[in-house]
């Protein structure tokens, strides 16, 4: 029997807990609905935020040895789809609960809950504790899933629910969703914990925000410019366009392309020091995207991801040579 979570922290009252959180809003809002619900069980639980490095699917060897020191009685794992060795790696350290919808994860059966079926961690989570329906248990789902979410006639109701709630439009959500998401995209990684803790006390504060603001202004100009350059066409079916920025902006120029060509599949990839990040997203194209994953993983990359997305981090020298092969194999994963 895998041991229950809610009966862990409210019988066992952890002295610490770790909770590991992916810094998009999916994750954010499911590390906000999870500190709530230590509040609620156990208020006497320290429970200490971390998340990888940004754009990491993956722990390093030094942040793998300050989790060590810091002896937390469990871990939580929210929204990252780490790969197994990781968390079997954690799992040395002390009792992991993993609460994930992404694919990676599916199959790990370990405690927590992994589930593909949630458009959204955030929403995961919301049925898990079984708390009432919250404006911060969607904004995962419509941050990670965008105007998508209204094609799912299982969780979409949920979504107009809060929208009706709160006096919102669709659009003002995802607004929210937006700017929560510029956090990371600045690489505020303080400015993570400030956006769960916006997302607790209020997430109607994200629209005015002004550290929100600020970020959102910066990024701005960057996003238009980089919008603004052309895709290369590698095949009638494959787009693809490399980013140059400071900024982690793979993410939000790939949903922004697949948006604005939602029958191909849109490659990008942005290099960072050391290491590379490559993206690959489609809508409408037939394919489920696992197999840029599996490969990747097979060559021991880190990566990740959904039937419709995938996120690949490589060393940066590698990735030309990489970049072609993906081409090659959507190439022949496609039909013709
Ligand atoms: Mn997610």
């Amino acid at each position: 029997m895998l041991p229950d979570f809610q009966t862990t922290i409210r019988e066992q009252h952890p002295e610490k807990v770790l909770l590991l959180h992916h810094w998009d809003t999916d994750g954010l809002a499911s590390a906000a609905i999870l500190l709530d619900e230590f509040a609620r069980l156990s208020p006497q639980t320290e429970a200490v935020l971390m998340h990888p490095t940004i754009n990491n699917y993956f722990l390093t060897t030094s942040e793998f040895d300050s989790i060590s020191r810091l002896k937390p009685s469990c871990i939580v794992c929210v929204d990252i789809n780490f790969p197994l060795d990781v968390i079997e790696r954690l799992e040395r350290i002390t009792t992991t609960f993993v609460f994930d919808h992404h694919s990676q994860t599916a199959e790990i059966h370990r405690p927590g809950l992994q589930s593909t079926k949630y458009p959204g961690c955030s929403m995961l989570l919301n049925d898990y504790v079984m708390k009432p329906l919250s404006l911060v248990s969607v904004l995962g789902m419509v941050g990670d899933m965008e105007d998508r979410i209204k094609s799912r006639p299982d969780f979409y109701p949920q979504v107009e629910e809060m929208m009706k709630e709160h006096g919102l439009t669709f659009d003002q959500i995802q607004r929210i969703t937006k700017r929560i998401d510029t956090m990371y995209m600045v690489g505020d990684d303080k400015g993570l914990e400030y956006a769960i803790m916006l997302l607790r006390k209020n997430p109607l504060d994200a629209l005015t925000d002004p550290r929100l603001s600020a970020n959102e202004q910066e990024l701005k100009d960057v996003m238009a410019k980089t919008l603004s350059q052309p895709l290369q066409e590698i095949s009638s079916l494959i787009l693809y366009m490399p980013i140059v920025s400071e900024y982690s902006l793979t993410s939000e120029v790939t949903r922004a392309k697949s948006q604005q060509y939602p029958d191909q599949i849109i490659v990008t990839d942005q290099r960072r020091g050391a290491d590379a990040t490559l993206y690959v997203r489609r809508r409408t194209a037939p394919i489920d995207l696992g197999c840029v994953v599996d490969y990747a993983r097979a060559k021991g990359y880190n990566a990740g991801g959904k039937p419709e997305v995938a996120g690949v981090v490589l060393p940066e020298h590698e990735l030309d040579a990489f970049r072609e092969e993906v081409f090659a194999l959507l190439k022949k994963a496609l039909p013709v």
